[in-house]
């Protein structure tokens, strides 16, 4: 069967790209059933032959009007689909959708007509961010990781200023790579619109957004770049349960110690693009 990956290489890429991340998320345990979803900003790779591809599927509503969005293309993973799945067959688990003029709706251009995530009101709120500031980030990921998961079920970590101490002291890598540190979004019904402003309202300041008791979303440079971000924190909530496991409270990186990471590597107080 023909696919719009035939002859792009480069599109290809970044596609594959999408597939070897989400053998990762599988394979982390992150990604349960149909658990998480992505979307990748995928304009740049447009042709003129891609550009005139008809819709293959009715025209659908977002269910929020995104200005920044107007004739942009993504590639998102397929509503019902599995990550595990979509790892070995990109295409059948995933489209190629096209934002309509009215920046309301969106049209599928490709492979199939496989309908694009629950969460696709978050990931386009999102996207659309990232267009409107100018930013060079493409990437948005939503998965389940366990260990971050748990810790939002404890109201100490519900708040951001200390979950975000707390990650960051437990590994100097956390902070250097994660800068911004991680933000919270109180429990809000998942593939709401109310659950995509909130995670915006909180990427602007943060590197990755948890939502209480479901996951996070974090956005990256590219996808492998977003799932980085995920991973780094989960790995400090993986050393903090270590620890826990172990029976004690881990002491943490001083509050010294962290300054000092932050000022001789010069860390950034704002997304670098
Ligand atoms: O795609 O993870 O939040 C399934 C989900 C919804
Ligand atoms: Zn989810």
């Amino acid at each position: 069967m023909n696919s719009i990956l035939d002859s792009r290489p480069d599109l290809t890429k970044v596609i594959n790209d999408v597939a070897e991340v989400t053998g990762y998320l599988w394979q982390n345990g992150w990604a349960e059933r149909n658990g998480g979803n992505i979307t990748v900003n995928i304009t740049e790779f447009v042709d003129a032959e891609m550009a005139a591809m008809p819709a293959i599927a009715p025209i659908q509503p977002i269910g929020k009007t995104l200005p920044f969005l107007k004739g942009k293309y993504f590639y998102a993973k397929g509503t019902g689909k599995r990550m595990r799945d979509l790892a070995r067959l990109p295409m059948q688990n995933g489209a190629i959708i096209r934002i309509c003029d009215d920046c309301a709706s969106y049209e599928i251009i490709a492979d199939e007509p496989v309908m694009p995530t629950s969460e696709l009101p978050s990931h386009l709120a999102l996207q659309n961010y990232l267009l409107e500031t100018g930013s060079c980030y493409k990437a948005t990921l939503h998965t389940h990781p366990i260990e971050l998961v748990a810790m939002s079920h404890n109201e100490r970590f519900l708040r951001p200023d200390e979950m975000t101490r707390v990650l960051w002291s437990m590994i100097p890598e956390t902070l250097a790579f994660a800068p911004l540190g991680i933000g919270i979004v109180p429990y809000t019904l998942p593939g709401s619109v109310e659950l995509a402003d909130a995670t915006l309202e909180q990427i602007r300041h943060h590197d990755v957004v948890l939502w209480e008791k479901h996951g996070t979303v974090a956005v990256g440079k590219d996808i492998m770049d977003a799932f980085d971000q995920t991973d780094v924190l989960c790995k400090a909530a993986k050393i903090y349960m270590c620890a826990r496991l172990m029976g004690f409270e881990p002491d943490g990186m001083t509050p010294e110690a962290v300054r000092e990471v932050q000022q001789v590597f010069n860390l950034p107080t704002k997304r670098p693009c």
